[in-house]
């Protein structure tokens, strides 16, 4: 297969726009547990798919409120990662913010339950077995981009992780 070959396999890749929200507070950071659906069982930011007529960062306000309550003023994207699962032809095209003062409450909802963790408790065990790559990165307020192959939802395959000046 020759580049090109590889990148209009690429173009013919469809890919769903995702928005984690990771709200930090000076040594500790609200997760949620994550209730039903996909990365059921796993501690993550709060955040879901971009609709039709939202930009990204819209989407991750809208669903960073609808699950957990909050709202935020400032919103931070600091990494972009683009997942492909074997097997699945859609990439996952991850775009990943931090918001560093919120208002409201953290609230249980039917998605997740909110838990604040002191940074050096991540439960990285029990997150996206990427997490622990580019968690560190994101409380130290650098930018990252990546790429990373999973066999199923627990095994990395191979990963591409870059720290990045703008994204
Ligand atoms: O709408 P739904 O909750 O299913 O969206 C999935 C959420 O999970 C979305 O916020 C994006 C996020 N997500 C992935 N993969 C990974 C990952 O490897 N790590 C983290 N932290 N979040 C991920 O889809």
């Amino acid at each position: 297969m020759t580049s090109t070959d590889i990148n209009i396999t690429d173009r013919m890749r469809s890919s769903k726009l995702l928005t984690p929200v990771m709200v930090v507070q000076p040594g500790r950071v609200l997760l949620g547990m994550k209730k039903r659906g996909f990365g059921a069982g796993r501690w993550n930011g709060f955040g879901g798919k971009v609709q039709d007529g939202e930009t990204i960062e819209e989407a991750a306000r809208r669903e960073l409120l609808e699950e957990s309550g909050l709202t935020v003023d400032a919103l931070e994207k600091v990494g972009n990662i683009k997942f492909e699962f074997v097997g699945e032809t859609q990439l996952l095209d991850v775009h990943i913010f931090r918001a560093d003062s919120y208002n409201g409450e953290p609230t249980e909802t039917e998605e997740m339950r909110p838990q604040w963790f002191d940074w050096d408790k991540i439960p990285y065990s029990q997150m996206w077995p990427d997490d622990y790559m580019w968690c560190p990165m994101l409380l130290q307020k650098k930018k990252f981009s990546g790429y990373m192959l999973f066999q199923g939802h627990d095994v990395i395959l191979s990963h591409k992780l870059e720290e990045v000046d703008e994204l």
